[in-house]
């Protein structure tokens, strides 16, 4: 082993650890604008035929501790609310063009609805 190989293999270790962390950190900090960390799956609250509105898409299979973010991209308020009480999230009134993100960290199948619009109904799936 060189002497530049016996400096530099710490020196890339270091930079490996700063970068690991920095994307970590960049996950965490900031609002809703920023690009989801990675495992963030996205649900849009869409108008959807006369009148209606629907979760976009209404089902979804995530692995355990993977987020969902659920964006109101249709004209009026929406809520999501769970119907499965092992995991009872509800994101209160979200209004037009906020994001709800919960993070499932429960097995099962998770059905939830809108509390403005009975219609309105989903399934999150989370597999191991
Ligand atoms: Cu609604």
């Amino acid at each position: 082993m060189t002497r530049s190989t016996i400096l530099i293999r710490p020196l890339m270790a270091v930079v490996i650890v700063v970068t690991v962390v920095t994307v970590a950190l960049s996950g965490c900090l900031g609002g809703g604008d920023t690009t989801p960390p990675p495992g963030t799956h996205t649900v849009d609250i869409i108008s959807s035929g006369y009148g209606g509105f629907a979760f976009d898409p209404s089902s979804l299979t995530i692995h355990l501790g993977e987020n969902v973010t659920w964006t109101n991209n249709a004209g009026v308020d929406h809520t999501v609310v769970s119907d499965n009480s092992a995991d009872p999230f509800n994101s209160g009134i979200l209004a037009i063009g906020h994001s709800f993100t919960h993070e499932f960290n429960t097995i099962g199948v998770f059905p939830y609805h809108c509390s403005l619009h009975p219609t309105m109904t989903g399934t999150v799936t989370v597999i191991a």
